[in-house]
């Protein structure tokens, strides 16, 4: 068992960059699946901040290829105070999404905490979705499209300069795992920056195991490991419970594969937990799965292994 610091929940409870409605509801799922005790259980001493308040989501269409820019900006800035202030008290900070527009906020302000303390930062993007969309090449506006890209300097300066200078973030800093669903305009942009992408073909052809060697090398001892757990990585038939599913993601064991591996690094230090949409789940099946591989994310694994 890993020296873990204690971990603050946090929910952002919006939907407001997605393109449908629902995954406002997702950090009570994870509460009612039992996030709380399951991490405890790890032994890991946890501490529920509750939710933090925002906008409504107007459910407007888009404006200048953004949808509730407006909105989205005071989500994030307020995700990216609570997870900031949550480092700067010595705690891990687990993200309760809330639609992953969010991971501007949570993963701009661990960018910015790193740089400040001198560690180095390693993003783990578990998607479907690259989600480095712009205003131009968007399909939809839907800014839960765009997050990575914003991180990276490309979007408008509300979002790419929410926790200082922009960008947050270099493309080297991350790895994305998962993915089967980019769109053409942003096929061209990730191929540009050079963006690493671990997608499902290259995973179906060296297996989980290898992809997640080469996504972790050059962890090290001053290395944050921030994971951006969007749910609709996961196949959908073991969670339905996403807005956007997208077929041919990771089995049951092959994502648990993936958390067991980074927590063997013994380096997360931040995560985000995102586009959970209970209106689309199923008995609370996909929070359950969540709440399931989160305990992997910290170490259960069936059998002592060290
Ligand atoms: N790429 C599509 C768009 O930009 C769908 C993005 C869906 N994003 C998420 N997050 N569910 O990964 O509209
Ligand atoms: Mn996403
Ligand atoms: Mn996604
Ligand atoms: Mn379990």
């Amino acid at each position: 068992m890993k020296n873990y610091p204690p971990v603050a929940l946090i929910g952002a409870p919006t939907d407001i960059g997605a393109g449908h409605r629902g995954a406002s509801m997702g950090p009570e799922a994870l509460r009612v699946a039992g996030i709380a005790h399951a991490l405890e259980e790890r032994g890991l001493q946890v501490v529920d901040r509750g939710n933090l308040v925002g906008p409504m989501n107007p459910w407007q269409p888009p404006k200048a290829g953004y949808r509730h820019l407006d909105e989205v900006v005071a989500w994030n800035r307020s995700v990216a105070d609570a997870i900031y202030r949550e480092l700067g008290q010595g705690y891990l900070p687990i993200m309760l999404g809330g639609d992953h527009c969010l991971a501007m906020g949570s993963i701009g302000a661990v960018a910015r905490w790193c740089t400040e303390q001198g560690r180095k930062l390693r993003v783990l993007w578990l998607d479907a979705h690259a989600d480095f969309n712009t205003s131009v090449i968007t399909p939809s506006g839907n800014i839960h499209g765009m997050p990575v890209a914003c991180l990276c300097g490309y979007g408008p300066r509300e979002l790419t300069e929410l926790n200082g200078p922009a960008p947050a973030l270099r493309p080297d800093q991350i790895r994305q795992i998962g993915i089967r669903s980019v769109d053409p305009g942003e096929k061209k942009l990730v191929r540009d920056v050079g963006l690493d992408i671990y997608d499902m073909r290259y995973i179906d052809e060296i297996g989980v195991k290898r992809a997640m060697e080469e996504a972790l090398e050059g962890v090290d001892a001053d290395t944050h490991l921030h994971v951006s757990f969007d749910v609709d990585f996961l196949d959908p038939s073991i969670a339905p419970g996403v807005g956007t599913r997208v077929r041919g993601g990771p089995n049951y064991r092959e994502a648990q594969l993936v958390m067991e591996m980074i927590a063997d690094t013994g380096r997360v230090g931040s995560v985000d937990i995102v586009e959970l949409n209970p209106a689309f789940d199923k008995r609370n099946m996909t929070a359950k799965l969540a709440v399931d591989l989160v305990e992997s994310l910290f170490g259960k694994s069936t059998l002592m292994r060290e």
